[in-house]
């Protein structure tokens, strides 16, 4: 039983973590954006996550500044990072640095987009659109497409909408 447990673990891990099918590729410059991709939300949830990776393939850095998105009254690039077993985020204040040559992550549990106030809850099947404004490449429009939910809490967002309540 306990090996069978463990194999559907598995299998749901890479169901979660999985690259969902359709996945986008966008180029903009010297920037190649892939797999946008957005979580499923629980009716009633205001907070979702944004996961994708951006690629510098120039000679200079370059710095993603800003997210907007029309389905969602903010949106904001964020890390996260676990100190003593706790999980905290905070805003990328100063934009996020893409340096030449490398790619950057945004993903559970680190880097993310968080995009607050949403109206209506991202749905699996949908997509979710969005610009993404860089300091060199410009204004980059993309796709997050929306996967299942799940259970895990690894991207901390839902308990964001009522931190009092203990997950
Ligand atoms: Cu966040």
């Amino acid at each position: 039983m306990k090996k069978l447990t463990a194999l559907l673990a598995i299998l749901f891990l890479a169901v979660t973590f999985g690259v969902p099918a359709g996945a986008q590729t966008v180029t903009a410059g010297d920037i190649e954006i892939s797999n946008p991709h957005a979580r499923a939300m629980v009716p009633g949830a205001k907070v979702g996550g944004g996961y994708l990776s951006i690629t510098n393939k120039g000679k200079a850095d370059d710095k993603l500044v800003g997210i907007i998105s029309t389905r969602a009254k903010s949106s904001e690039i964020h890390q996260m990072s676990v100190n003593n077993g706790f999980m905290t985020m905070r805003a990328v204040a100063d934009g996020l640095v893409i340096p030449a040559g490398q790619t950057i992550e945004l993903k559970p549990g680190g880097y993310h987009v968080m995009f607050t106030d949403v109206a209506e809850p991202f749905k699996q099947g949908e997509t979710v659109k969005a610009t993404l404004t860089f300091e060199k490449a410009g204004q980059v429009d993309v796709e997050f497409a929306v996967s299942g939910a799940n259970a895990m809490k690894m991207d901390g967002h839902s308990g964001m909408s009522d931190m009092s309540k203990p997950q």
